[in-house]
């Protein structure tokens, strides 16, 4: 049989002859992908000489951010090389002569929606928008991962499910139903039939492969500061102040230790974005939840109006001695510890929209 390596290196040759383009949601999440990658491979062995092209629809650079997926990847053998991007093809070209696949999400969105005609397959796990009616096969149920619908496929088919597709299905059913716990609220039925059938052909036994993919989905440890800023990252427009805050899961300590210039890191960000603010709220366990605030902003003065603001509105912040705050010709920066953990960013973003406006 065909080996999924092998599907993908010649997929990627015969990206022009594509007649079918599987393609995940805009946030290309693990499940996104892996759904797009197994999926195009069982339709590609079901009718062999049909070109199906599983498509990430993040541009290549941003791979890397998704630490879970190049971990999971990685231990399936997946060659980066040979997984497609959408900033590496002419899509408009392809869908010229091709018909769309959704896996994890059955509604097109921005720039896609011009493809809304050529919908002809969904497999999903999100709410029905109702749309696509003549799709076939049309699968959308309440299951924890949408990887349990397209194994469901695969075992279905009859087709053998080797050790790769099973470390593809297996880590993302794990990391979607955080590890098949009834309490966790994600898991079905399905989702744990599948596991039971897949899970067995991994190289790693479950809590040992669960607790792998998660710590990889907080291992920042290979990205830079640009990277982190990047990762989770929102802007908006408050008044005059254009304002960005960036999500990061590590201790501002820890990033310091990575980059030891992490003054220039953000003024360089910040300067990219033209932004007048630039947040990073940092959270972490340790065991304790835990909660970092930084600071960056064009004065001392903007940096302390600011302050006094948060402080009234309670956010408890306190200095952190590393890294000291810093004053340079393109900004100023500071990093505090926020004693209030209940201010998450979506707590923020209203308040500071009331200081701006
Ligand atoms: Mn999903």
């Amino acid at each position: 049989m065909l080996p999924i390596q092998t599907f993908l290196s010649l997929a990627k040759k015969h990206v022009s002859d594509a007649k079918l383009v599987v393609i995940g949601n805009e946030a290309a999440d693990l499940d996104s992908m892996a759904s797009s990658i197994v999926y195009a491979y069982l339709r590609n062995l079901q009718v062999p000489g049909l070109f199906v092209l599983p498509l990430m629809v993040i541009p290549r650079e941003d791979f890397i951010l998704r630490t879970e997926a190049l971990y999971v990847f990685k231990e399936a053998n997946i060659d980066l090389d040979d997984v497609i991007f959408i900033d590496e093809l002419d899509l408009d070209k392809i869908m010229e002569q091709a018909a769309l696949v959704l896996v994890d999400h059955n509604k097109l969105a921005g720039d896609l929606k011009k493809f809304d005609s050529q919908v002809v397959t969904i497999l999903d796990h999100h709410r029905d928008e109702g749309l696509y009616k003549t799709a076939s096969p049309r699968i959308v149920e309440p299951v924890g991962s949408t990887t349990s619908l397209v194994a469901r496929e695969f075992f279905t088919s009859g087709i053998e499910v080797s050790r790769d597709v099973a470390v593809l299905l297996g880590g993302t059913i794990l990391l979607d139903t955080v590890n098949l716990a009834d309490d966790a609220g994600r898991v079905t039925e399905l989702d744990k039939e599948i596991a039971a059938r897949v899970l067995p052909l991994c190289p790693l036994p479950q809590q040992k492969f669960f607790d792998t993919v998660q710590k990889e989905k907080f291992n920042v440890a290979g990205l830079s500061t640009n990277d982190l800023l990047r990762k989770d990252y929102k802007e908006s427009q408050l008044g005059t102040v254009k304002c960005g805050i960036a999500s990061a899961l590590l201790p501002v300590e820890q990033w310091a230790e990575i980059d030891n210039d992490l003054a220039s890191g953000f003024a360089k960000f910040a300067a990219g974005r033209t932004l007048d603010l630039l947040l990073s709220m940092n959270a972490y366990t340790n065991p304790e939840f835990n909660r970092n605030l930084v600071i960056f902003c064009k004065s001392k003065d903007a940096h302390d109006q600011l302050l006094t603001y948060l402080q009234e509105n309670e956010l408890d912040l306190t200095p952190l001695d590393c890294p000291a705050q810093k004053q340079s010709d393109s900004g100023f920066i500071t990093f505090y510890r926020q004693g209030n953990i209940g201010i998450s960013r979506k707590k923020l973003q209203p308040l500071l929209a009331d200081f701006y406006k």
